[in-house]
């Protein structure tokens, strides 16, 4: 006979989208939840742009998380593409798990996303993020607006760089998914390749190390992406697009500087993924206006 063990009743699995402003810490609770980092995070808003799946597995469920980019009122094109991103996510799932920062309100933000809740038929949990920053009393009186706000199925305090009540968390939306068996393998973290992984990682110092509006004139792709087969080298030539001319020299920096120590951040992190030798190669190019054009963000993966 076939073993059913993991197929039958006492075993749950669905899809749960994280949504909230920018910047409430959505991919910092995913990577904290899947003890690896798979989602880039950075102190400036918009950093994630795409739908990145994360999946958790515990003894009776598996939970498969949408980490999305965060949901403001957009202008440009490409700010217009990353909320319809996050918006879209909301359709297929199970639960929606919400996410907001009681240190930073975003009211307009919050408001916005209110609306959108308001058409969910799915069960909505509100995690209230970066407990670690405010006192008791402040928490307590922000529970108190936000439980009369929406009828959330649970409110979960956590810190998600700390890890604090993680488990409550995930406690409380394995008990809103259907029973079903597993929808991926055991092992799975994620389905999205590794050389996409790396494009952001390279995106990620760029966030992390430059100012003003570069990081939002930014977008990496992956020309090649090789592993030798002896060795272990794992071989990336990828390109840095930006806007304006002047805006390359701002990445390439005085003498390069700036290029290298992108370079070698982004090769560090690429090479605790691969866990091999990482050979990164780094080309910067002017694409005009291009987080305007449509045809270009749909080059560029968006
Ligand atoms: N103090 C504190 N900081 C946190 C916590 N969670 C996240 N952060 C910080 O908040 C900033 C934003 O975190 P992200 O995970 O990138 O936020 P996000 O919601 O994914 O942002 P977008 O992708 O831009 O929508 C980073 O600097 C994190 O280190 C927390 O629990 N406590
Ligand atoms: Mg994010």
């Amino acid at each position: 006979m076939l073993n059913m063990k993991n197929e039958t009743k006492d075993f749950k699995s669905g899809f749960v989208a994280i949504v909230g402003a920018p910047n409430v810490g959505k991919s910092t609770l995913l990577n904290q939840m899947l003890g690896e980092k798979i989602s880039i995070t950075s102190k400036k808003p918009q950093t994630t742009r795409n739908r990145i799946i994360g999946i958790v597995h515990r003894p009776h469920s598996q939970l498969i998380f949408i980490d999305t980019p965060g949901i403001h009122r957009a202008e440009r094109a490409l700010n217009i593409r990353i909320v319809d991103v996050a918006l879209s996510a909301l359709r297929d799932v199970d639960v929606v798990l919400v996410m907001i920062d009681v240190a930073n309100p975003d009211p307009d933000s919050e408001a916005f996303l209110g609306k959108k809740l308001k058409k969910q038929k799915q069960p909505v949990v509100l995690a209230l993020n970066k407990i670690d920053l405010v006192a008791k009393r402040t928490l307590l009186s922000i529970i108190d607006n936000w439980s009369k706000s929406y009828a959330f199925e649970a409110i979960i305090p956590v810190s998600a760089i700390l890890g604090d009540q993680i488990d409550e968390l995930l406690d409380a939306m394995e008990a809103l998914l259907p029973e079903s068996p597993p929808l991926y393998p055991d092992q799975a973290l994620t389905d999205m390749p590794e050389r996409f992984i790396a494009g952001e990682m390279i995106r990620e110092k760029v966030f992390r190390l430059t100012g003003q509006e570069i990081p939002y004139s930014t977008a990496v792709t992956v020309e090649s992406f090789s592993e030798e087969k002896r060795g272990g080298l794992v071989k990336i030539h990828a390109t840095i697009h930006v806007e304006r001319a002047s805006q390359k020299g701002m990445i390439i920096g005085k003498h390069g500087t700036r290029l290298k120590m992108i370079g070698t951040e982004a090769r560090k992190e690429i090479e605790r993924m691969v866990g091999t030798k990482v050979y990164l190669k780094l080309f910067v190019r002017v694409h005009k206006n291009w987080s305007k054009d449509t045809k270009a963000l749909r080059r560029f993966g968006y």
